[in-house]
């Protein structure tokens, strides 16, 4: 759930709806270079996922970043692991400060990414889908010339469906399976990520990428999933039918894509670990981050260029 569902867009008063490209009437901010922060922390996925997309659309050089420290307490994640813990943009300790500069009473969630208005220091959205969406279709003039087409047109609606299946048994799916409050919901929500596992493996064993033989913003997704896995989710959330290591195809595409300029780099495994172990007390009360899994892996020679 996103909770400032503005957008940052090239012609103000119109945005697209990021699931299906139709008109959305919400709030709009107009692209400038310069102009916004984008707020993430390397230890979320959904954050991620514009780290990672900002940098392969070579960005960085009109949007700047900002990361907050890998925990967070129940209002706020923090600028920890900054000089004096301060923000040196914004001068803040606290994303929340972002929030309620907007919202004097904002009492939703305060969630990254989060995207912030320099100038006037104040939080413009935190629509995690919409954030890619748009650092695509609606920053073009300022992306690298030689920047990915995240987004072919030409399989835009196959995407659609496979980004929405990886949505909710994949990266939503691992969650069901982590904070599930029964037995019978922790089982329905293994199977689910199991299933949807299994098709992974099996799409990715005979092409190199989830949409053919081309990064897409589909990839990005899956994969701040999997580079979470044997760290994370195979334990603390108890998707342990099998750790990424034992398959074949998903493991191969994971490191592929670890090893691509713009994914490995971003990626942080003990503020990750960090994250999950110490944040989620319900889940693990003792805050005891484990020590493995030995991420040397990564590395090995994928093998992926022959499909
Ligand atoms: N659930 C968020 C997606 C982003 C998200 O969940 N980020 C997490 C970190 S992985 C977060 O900021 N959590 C803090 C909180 O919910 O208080 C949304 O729908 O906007």
């Amino acid at each position: 759930m996103s909770y400032i569902p503005d957008r940052v867009t090239k012609e103000p008063g119109r945005s697209q709806d990021p699931y299906g490209g139709e008109e959305l009437d919400v709030p709009t901010w107009q692209v400038q270079p310069g102009r916004y922060r984008l707020i993430a922390a390397r230890a979320c996925p959904w954050a991620s996922r514009a780290i990672i997309v900002r940098r392969l659309l070579g960005l960085e050089y009109v949007i700047s970043m900002g990361l907050a420290g890998p925990t967070h307490d129940e209002r706020s994640w923090a600028f920890d692991l900054d000089p004096d813990r301060v923000d040196p943009v914004l001068g803040y300790e606290r994303l929340e400060q972002a929030f309620l500069a907007r919202f004097p009473d904002y009492s939703k969630g305060i969630t990254v990414p989060t995207l912030v208005d320099v100038p006037s220091k104040q939080a413009v959205t935190n629509d995690f889908p919409s954030i890619t969406h748009d650092f695509f279709f609606e920053w073009r003039d300022h992306h690298r010339p030689d920047a990915p087409d995240l987004w072919p047109d030409d399989c835009r609606d196959a995407m659609e469906t496979v980004m929405d299946r990886v949505f909710s048994d994949v990266n939503d799916g691992v969650y069901r399976c982590g904070f599930a409050g029964s037995q019978e919901a922790y089982d329905e929500a293994y199977d689910r990520v199991w299933t949807a596992m299994d098709w992974l493996e099996d799409r990715l064993s005979h092409q190199r990428f989830l949409m053919g033989d081309r990064i897409t913003e589909a990839d990005v997704r899956l994969f701040t999933t999997l580079v979470r896995f044997d760290a994370v989710y195979h334990g603390h959330f108890k998707c342990n039918r099998n750790k990424l290591t034992e398959m074949t195809a998903i493991w191969g595409y994971a490191r592929d894509l670890f090893q691509t300029p713009g994914f490995g780099e971003t990626v942080d495994f003990d503020q990750i670990k960090r994250h999950y172990y110490v944040v989620h007390e319900d889940i693990n009360p003792n805050g005891i981050v484990p020590k493995g899994p030995d991420p040397a892996g990564w590395h090995a020679p994928h093998g992926r260029d022959r499909l």
